[in-house]
């Protein structure tokens, strides 16, 4: 029978977005229970024709509940991930907290759906499935259908990273200094603390002792995890743009096997959950703003590797939905896969 489902987070875009995807696939849930931070608790919200009161998340909130998603950042995630885990939820997390522990999946259902095959619902056993970082989603969904042909040696990544990445402030943020520029004004820098409408700058996340900042090395570690394959050399940079809620990413792929580019492109016509756009005569080519809203990761700009060998390298431009495929569609995705 259907199961119940719990939102965490449900006030931020994530949150949002969850239930657009679960509206937009009829996912069927028995009862729906929309959490938030006890700021939020109260809020009315219609949701298919019903009327939802925001409830405070608290240690009781996870009673009789089937499915919890959340994506309402790491510190609330370690929190009471695991106590919905022991109330026999199984927790579909956005945040990093758990992607790299040992007994938790890091999941893309296009991907590696056998990663979480052992983990059923309604054995009264919880569990937490982790729900990848956006760019890793969105580079792995291209990436990975190459590398299941022709074994990729090494990956470098160059992203492209919308504010949609930092929240819903910083989506508001973005347009308020560009009408602030645009009017001469002094623009509102209080989310990255720098100006970023007609501008970039290097992702906002903690630099490491490496010199890479966490963004980066997440694209490292998860692929690695996903891919189960811990000799892959991966390297990253990320940048945060002024663009809405879609990134774009430069991807450069070296294979152990050759694979030249229209067997590349047949591949990635098929491969699921991507579209290629890859018109050279029209220069028409993946657009952050062509994907928003969409559920398809776009590639384009399929082309052979010049710096290599023969076959051995390839050159790929991918654009995917951050709050979307990067992070809401998979979660729903996951949490359908425990339905079969
Ligand atoms: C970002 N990937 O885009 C992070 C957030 N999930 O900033």
């Amino acid at each position: 029978n259907a199961p119940s489902v719990a939102i965490v987070g449900v006030t931020g875009a994530v949150g949002q977005e969850f239930l657009s995807v679960l509206s937009d696939r009829n996912f069927p849930y028995r009862s729906l229970k929309l959490l938030a931070s006890k700021r939020s608790a109260g809020k009315q919200m219609t949701f298919e024709d019903n009327t939802y009161t925001v409830e405070e998340l608290t240690e009781n909130s996870f009673k009789d509940v089937d499915i919890a998603l959340f994506s309402a950042g790491g510190s609330i995630s370690k929190k009471f991930g695991p106590l919905a885990a022991e109330n026999g939820a199984v927790v579909v997390d956005n945040s990093s907290a758990f992607r790299m522990d040992e007994g938790v999946p890091l999941v893309i259902p296009e991907v590696n759906p056998e990663a979480m095959s052992h983990i059923k619902l309604g054995t009264g056993k919880g569990a937490l499935i982790a729900n990848p970082n956006c760019s890793t989603i969105i580079c792995l969904m291209a990436a990975t259908p190459l590398h299941r042909r022709a074994k990729v040696k090494r990956m470098v990544i160059s992203t492209y990273q919308a504010a949609s990445g930092a929240g819903a402030a910083a989506m508001e943020e973005l347009e308020l200094q560009t009408r602030e520029v645009l009017e001469g004004k002094e623009p509102t820098c209080n989310i990255f603390k720098q100006q970023y409408a007609f501008n970039l700058f290097s992702h906002n996340a903690p630099i490491l002792s490496n010199g890479y900042n966490e963004e980066e090395m997440k694209l490292v570690k998860e692929t690695r995890k996903i891919w189960n394959d811990m000799d892959v050399k991966v390297t990253a940079t990320c940048i945060r743009v002024p663009v809405m809620r879609a990134h774009a990413e430069c991807v450069n792929l070296q294979f152990e096997n050759p694979l030249d580019e229209e067997t590349a492109k047949d591949i990635l016509k098929n491969a699921p959950g991507v579209v290629v756009i890859d018109d050279r005569a029209a220069n028409h080519f993946p657009t952050p703003l062509e994907v928003s809203n969409k559920d398809d990761v776009a590639v384009g700009r399929i082309r052979q590797d010049v710096s290599q060998d023969g076959n051995y390298g390839l050159d790929i431009f991918i654009c995917g939905d951050q709050i979307r495929k990067g992070a809401a569609l998979n979660a729903v995705q996951i949490a359908e896969m425990l339905l079969k």
